[in-house]
């Protein structure tokens, strides 16, 4: 079955009105491959998710980077699934490491959130990885499994999910992983939903990398059997995420 490579734009908490608009008029005018090659979406910070929405070529979507993990109310500061639908906003990212490292969301958190936002209606940007102590003492499947499992628990559907595999240790370091070591852990977690969850959701689940991914090393990533697209961080504030965009063909 083929998966349409899929490329995620995370702007994380950066930008001003004035670079958000640069940003976009880039993308406006960057020449990608057509939507049946390549899916794109970007994720600005809450602020500037309008302004995104309403100035972004059509081919492109728009992605929340974090959304409540119930339906709205007295929960000052949170942004609920229901205004990311309200503003038409098919995608939010959740489980992000730095929300699970500094923020402290677990695994379960992660998991309810996933299900309370698709149930929705948003699609859903589900990112796993391991720590570098937890790569060192050998540990990545067992963490990026229990990750997996945690939103498995909670899913039945998974039509609108797409796994990032993030490893911390390559997240804004510079220090990529290797398209083998990519290919390695993307191709466990496949097998992991294959024996865990059904073939077919194995087969029809796009796994997407990210991790100091740019426009020079996208490439080769891109050209692994089980890496289905990137979440891209600092590069997809340049112009060079049109070049990764490209590596969809
Ligand atoms: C990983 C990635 C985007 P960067 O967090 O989600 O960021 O490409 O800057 O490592």
């Amino acid at each position: 079955m083929g998966r349409k490579f899929f490329v995620g734009g995370n702007w994380k908490c950066n930008g001003t009105n004035e670079e958000v608009k640069k940003i976009i008029s880039t993308l406006n005018a960057g020449d990608v491959p057509s939507q049946d090659v390549v899916e794109v979406v970007v994720s600005p910070p809450f602020v500037f998710l309008p302004l995104t929405k309403g100035s972004l070529r059509p081919d492109f979507h728009v992605a929340a980077q974090n959304c409540w993990v119930k339906k709205g109310g007295a929960y000052t500061g949170e942004i609920s699934a229901e205004m990311l639908v309200n503003l038409d906003i098919p995608w939010v990212i959740l489980g992000h490491s730095e929300r699970r490292l500094i923020l402290g969301e677990s695994n379960e958190f992660v998991g309810d959130k996933v299900a309370y936002a698709l149930s929705r209606g948003l699609k859903v940007i589900a990112c796993v990885g391991e720590t570098l102590e937890q790569r060192e003492s050998g540990s990545t499947l067992e963490v990026v499994a229990a990750q997996t499992k945690a939103i498995a628990d909670r899913v039945s559907d998974w039509t609108n999910v797409v796994v990032a595999y993030e490893p911390v240790w390559a997240i804004g370091t510079g220090k990529v992983a290797t398209p083998a070591q990519a290919q390695e852990v993307h191709a466990e977690l496949r097998k992991w939903l294959h024996a865990n969850i059904s073939p077919e959701v194995a087969a029809s689940t796009r796994i997407i990398y990210g991790g100091s991914v740019n426009g020079a090393n996208c490439k080769e990533l891109a050209a692994q059997a089980d890496v289905d697209g990137f979440l891209v961080g600092g590069a997809s504030l340049k112009p060079e995420f049109i070049d990764i965009i490209k590596s969809a063909e």
